[in-house]
């Protein structure tokens, strides 16, 4: 029975920053933006009214002020689950200078939204604003509950996250990103939080997992590393996770014409193709691993040498693409006594064209009889280069069979 998840490709968005500090929100320079915009729109709106029935226009700030008010007033009573008219709101009535009638339009955004973390986040941030540190802490401690990922990208909450963990700290280099893809079994992997150069340079890192059970389920083997929450949520803390390939991160350069590592190619291409270069990915110059195919080579890959795999163990594997014209996939082929019929290849990613650096990622999990395996980097169908970084394969346990 073929139990792969290579049905899922994942495109995430980076994250290769670090998050905002506790006081600034990331993205708290957009609110001002938004609120304008929505303050002319529902200025508008009221002038528009305003006309229909009444000659009188707002003409003072106070006016105005007010007639955002109403027209957000309005668009919730239709959609109390409208995050914007939530924001619009709480600004209209911090222009007014109603510090009270903010707080409770985030207390009325909880009572309609119970399962979503943004109440929470809005809330923190109008207590973090007023200086209310511990009530800010207490927001977001509990919208971490309802799902860390989103809220650990948008917030420094690493001392909430080692908190709630129950361990000292967190590998402050780590960054968290997005996976949201759904195994067999019917775990969710929410995401994942770890410094990723690390694991492409072969080291040991901190590796937490975020998953979502499916209802009242618990890990078989609840070891050390687990870590239940509340809502189904379990974190999984691998203290030093380590990468199964070498030079995932290309810097060690080419040896005998190929990058070290990544001898062999399940194609015929001209040596030539497969280079190692330096180029640009997150601001910064670093060696990746380029099949430069041309109308001569239209496929051509990276396969790495074969390594060790265990049943019982799901992988994850991931890695940065750059392909503006080509044809990139990242996966993985099993090799041992594999069931009859089984496709013994799987993408994590596929049919992968992207102007920009692109992070990829997914489970991975061992087909029956197979005892080892390599990774397949390829450039498929195009005449065009696509070039790879920081790829790694990583063993993670696994929730429940
Ligand atoms: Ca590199």
């Amino acid at each position: 029975m073929s139990e792969q998840y290579d049905s899922f490709s994942q495109e995430n968005r980076p994250v290769g920053h670090s998050p905002a500090s506790f006081a600034g929100h990331r993205f708290i320079w957009l609110l001002p933006v938004l609120v304008g915009v929505l303050l002319i729109i529902a200025g508008s709106f009221w002038l528009y009214q305003g006309k229909r029935s009444t000659p009188k226009l707002p003409t003072t700030r106070e006016e105005v002020v007010a007639a955002a008010i109403a027209e957000f007033e309005k668009a919730l009573d239709r959609e109390p689950g409208l995050r914007e008219a939530y924001a619009g709101l709480s600004k209209a009535y911090e222009l007014k200078g109603d510090m009270r009638a903010v707080e409770s339009v985030w207390r009325r955004a909880l009572q309609t939204n119970p399962d979503q973390t943004w109440p929470y986040i809005g809330l923190a941030e109008f207590y973090s604003a007023q200086g209310m540190n511990s009530e800010a802490r207490n927001a977001l401690r509990q919208a971490l509950a309802i799902e860390p990922v989103s809220v650990l990208q948008e917030w420094d909450a690493d001392d909430l996250l080692a908190e709630a963990l129950g361990v000292a700290r967190v590998d402050p280099a780590a960054v968290v990103y997005g996976v949201g893809q759904m195994l067999r079994n019917g775990w969710m992997l929410l995401g994942y939080r770890t410094d990723e150069a690390k694991l492409a340079r072969g080291e040991s890192a901190e590796l937490i997992l975020f998953w979502r059970a499916p209802s009242n389920q618990h890990p078989d083997e609840e070891d050390g590393s687990w870590r239940a929450f509340d809502n189904d949520l379990w974190a999984q803390v691998l203290p030093s996770a380590r990468s199964v390939i070498d030079n995932g991160d290309f810097e060690q350069g080419m040896i005998d014409g190929a990058p070290l590592g990544f001898s062999k190619s399940i194609y015929k291409e001209d040596p030539s193709v497969r280079q190692v270069r330096t180029m640009e990915r997150n601001g910064e110059l670093t060696q990746v691993g380029a099949l430069a195919n041309n109308e001569q080579n239209i496929n051509a890959s990276f396969v790495s040498n074969a390594f060790k795999v265990k049943q019982g163990q799901l992988y994850l594997q991931g890695g940065w693409i750059k392909a503006p014209q080509g044809n990139a996939f990242l996966g993985y082929r099993w090799i041992g006594s594999l069931p009859e019929g089984a496709r013994a290849y799987a993408y994590v990613a596929s049919k992968v064209q992207t102007e920009e650096w692109r992070h990829v990622v997914g489970v991975a999990k061992p087909l029956p009889g197979s005892r080892a395996a390599e990774i397949w980097l390829l450039n498929f169908k195009s005449a065009a280069p696509v070039a790879f970084d920081d790829v790694f394969f990583v063993p993670i346990g696994q929730p429940a069979d």
